[in-house]
């Protein structure tokens, strides 16, 4: 076997057996087989392994760990590999891969590679690993180790009991602020869709047409009613017209499409389109006249044609502009004397800043007028 001929080694010196006699006292031999093969044979063997390195009644071979081969308990630890997994050399530096088990007793355990075994430097604390070198003895500082080890740990102990009654209250407090992180971003989340509904809604009206210096404006959100002897008529302008019967019945007439009105006054008319479908009919329309009134107002309503409705609007937003043409001026520079003034006038702008403000929230909502009943109601359609 290559291993064999490649990892043999020159044996072991006379010297180790009395190290192997003075190990003997802390490695106890379960068998009584051969205290010779047992002493040599759990050199360096990690604890967990040892059954398979103690030869019994039946058992006088020792089989590779890895399963490569059985030789006899003699060749365990004799200084040859002849395992490929150096099983058969844990106390030797025969095989460049084996591993050498430390027992510092007193300290931790570990292992280092068999290599290491007798290289003339001390690895483990209890100076197993140089129990055949003359030139260096090493000192058994594993309990010195130990009790500072020990002390450490026993400070890590308070440490970490303190630590994790602290630990506790940071879960609890970390439940909460799960919790209410939930519920804010749950907020936050229906505040964010709002806005940008908002946005978009605001967006739309400044792009819209609202007629001449968007005098029509104004309209936007509200509702005019009229109630003939069938039915209750509304019209919200830029919106809907809606029909809804004395049992509740709710009649899309149409949804705003735009102004109709002929080319040299197309301000006067309305248009709104695709209500609910007439049955054997068309998709219910209204068109809405629109005239000069003091007040806006919804007057009539009639439907000429079966699911064609009319509606007579009025409204001052259609009556003559009699406004002097607006010119913008340039404001004068400010001198020292009436900048006192300015800041009363910029006091008085961030008021009305803020009147404007609720303004247009305010115009968000949806006012209904009832055009024949002079009462103003706020309700939802
Ligand atoms: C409902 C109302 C009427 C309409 C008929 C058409 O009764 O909407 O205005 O003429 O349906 O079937």
């Amino acid at each position: 076997m290559y291993w064999q001929t490649r990892f043999k080694q020159p044996s072991i010196s006379s010297s180790l057996l009395l190290v192997l006699l003075h190990l003997a006292h802390f490695l106890p031999i379960s068998k009584a087989t051969s205290q010779r093969y047992s002493v040599r044979t759990l050199i360096g063997v990690d604890p967990n392994s040892r059954s398979h390195y103690e030869p019994t009644q039946t058992e006088t071979n020792f089989k590779c760990l890895d399963g490569s081969g059985i030789v006899s308990f003699d060749a365990v630890n004799d200084d040859y590999c002849d395992c490929r997994d150096a099983s058969d050399e844990p106390g030797t530096s025969a095989c460049p891969h084996g591993r050498f088990f430390c027992q510092n007793a007193g300290y931790i355990p570990k292992t280092i590679p068999a290599g290491w075994v007798n290289d003339g430097r001390c690895d483990c604390c209890d100076g197993s690993d140089e129990y055949n070198t003359t030139s260096i003895s090493c000192v058994d500082d594993c309990f010195i180790l130990g009790e500072h080890w020990r002390a450490e740990q026993e400070k890590f102990k308070v440490i970490s009991e303190q630590g994790s009654a602290i630990r506790s209250q940071y879960k609890q407090l970390a439940k909460s602020k799960r919790e209410n992180a939930t519920i804010l971003l749950e907020q936050y989340k229906r505040e964010l869709t709002d806005r940008e509904n908002a946005v978009k809604a605001l967006e739309q009206d400044l792009a819209a047409d609202f007629g001449p210096d968007s005098v029509y404006y104004p309209l936007k959100g509200e509702c005019f009613k009229y109630t003939d002897r069938e039915y209750v008529y509304s019209l919200c302008p830029f919106e809907r017209a809606v029909q809804e019967s004395q049992g509740g019945a709710h009649t899309e007439l149409g949804r705003w499409s735009g102004w109709n009105g002929p080319a040299n006054n197309i301000y006067s008319s309305q248009k709104y389109e695709n209500g609910l479908q007439c049955w054997n009919g068309p998709a219910r329309s209204t068109v809405v006249s629109v005239t000069c009134g003091v007040e806006s107002k919804l007057v009539s309503v009639s439907e000429p044609s079966r699911c064609e409705y009319t509606f007579d609007f009025i409204t001052p937003a259609a009556c003559p502009d009699t406004d002097p043409p607006q010119v913008d001026i340039e404001e004068p520079a400010l001198t020292e004397a009436s900048s006192d003034l300015n800041e009363e006038e910029n006091a008085s702008l961030e008021v009305e800043e803020e009147t404007t403000e609720g303004f247009v929230d305010e115009n968000l909502e949806t006012s209904v007028h009832d055009g024949n009943n002079e009462n103003t109601r706020h309700d939802e359609l």
